[in-house]
Formats: structure tokens, sequence, C-alpha cells
């Protein structure tokens, strides 16, 4: 059965639109998967360390894969792409390309490698601004208000701008 999902994705390295692109090359290309929407893109200023600008958005899929079996998917898209993940490398840290996995369906999971939806969705404009354009009423699972109420509760005040779509 096909579940509705939701990945967020993110650059700050290189050729960032790019990366952005061949990412979603990637996970079209897999099996039992198929990409349903993509938001606009975004400008987005660095949450944590001091580091470049990212340049994030949101798609929609839907897959028949398991919530473990796709984070194995998005994870190995993330090394083939160059991304270096080591017990010394700082979380938050600059990086080609990194995709999370926000929501899928109404489901919660809550594994020692994987917590859906994400844990800090509801705190990041530059999440939930472009995955208001996708699913502006889908009501998280945890704490039952919808995309658009986070998106208007919302504290972070980290700029997030609409970048033009051939730019
Ligand atoms: N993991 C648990 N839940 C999930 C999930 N829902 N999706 C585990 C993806 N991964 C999940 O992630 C660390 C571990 O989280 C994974 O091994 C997986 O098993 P990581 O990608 O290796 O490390 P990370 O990305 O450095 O840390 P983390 O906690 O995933 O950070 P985020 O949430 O990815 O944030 N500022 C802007 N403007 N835009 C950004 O995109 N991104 C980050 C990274 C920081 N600041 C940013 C942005
Ligand atoms: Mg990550």
């Amino acid at each position: 059965m096909f579940q509705r999902v939701f990945i967020g994705i993110g650059s700050n390295l290189g050729d960032r639109r790019d990366h952005y692109r061949r990412a979603i090359e990637q996970i079209a290309a897999l099996p039992k998967t198929r990409i349903v929407k993509m938001s606009s893109l975004y400008e987005t200023e660095p949450h944590g360390d001091p580091q470049p600008w990212y340049v994030n958005g949101v798609i929609e899929i839907e897959t028949e894969f398991t919530p473990l079996y796709l984070l194995q998917h998005l994870q190995t898209i993330e090394a083939t792409m160059g991304r270096k993940r080591k017990p010394s490398t700082k979380k938050w840290a600059a990086r080609t390309i990194d995709l999370d996995l926000l929501l899928f369906d109404n489901q919660t999971v809550d594994a020692p490698t994987l917590t859906v939806p994400h844990p800090e969705l509801q705190n990041r404009r530059f999440v939930l601004l472009p995955l208001s354009e996708l699913a502006p009423h889908l009501t998280h699972p945890r704490f039952g208000v919808t995309i658009v109420d986070l998106l208007a509760a919302v504290k972070d005040n980290k700029k997030v701008l609409l970048l033009p779509p051939n730019a």
C-alpha cells in the first residue's frame, strides 16, 4: 500500500540547487516510490553553528517502503552524494545534502534511529513554509494541529526567502 510521505531537503555546500535537483532525481528513481509534489525552493538562514545559508524545500512522495527502509534509502542517497557522516563530524554541520523524513502518513515512529514526525519540524520556518505549500491542512499526528497553525505559531525568526524558479 502506498503511503503519503513528506521529505525535507537541504543543501549548504557547493552548487546547492544542483545537489537539490540530483537528490530528487535519485528519490524518483527508487523502486516502490513516486514523487507527487515539490515545493518552491527557499534560501534560508542557518540554524546551529555559523555556516553557509541553505537551499531548502520539501517534496511529497508516495512509497510502499516502511519508514525504516525509506530512511535507509535516503541515507544511501546522502552517502552517494558525498555527504560524510562520521562520528567526528559535528551534528548540524554544513552538508552537500540532508534528507529528513518529516511526516509518514499519520504514523508516529519512535525507533533508536528514527523519530517521525521529525522532532524539529514545529520549530523550523524553513520546513513549515515549504510544507505549508504542499499540505497546509494536514494535521500533525502528535500535536493534532495543522501545518498552517504550526507556521502561524512558530517563533523561529531566521530568514526564509523564496527563490525564483530559474535563478
Ligand atoms: N534520524 C532520526 N529521525 C530522523 C528523521 N525523521 N529523518 C536520525 C532523518 N533522520 C532521522 O542525522 C542524525 C540521525 O538522525 C540519523 O542517523 C538518523 O538515524 P544526520 O542527518 O546524520 O545528522 P544531522 O542532519 O547533522 O543532524 P539532525 O539532528 O538530523 O539535524 P537536522 O534536523 O537534519 O538539521 N538550517 C537551515 N536553514 N536549513 C537546514 O536544512 N539543517 C540542519 C540539520 C541544521 N540547520 C539548518 C538545516
Ligand atoms: Mg538530518
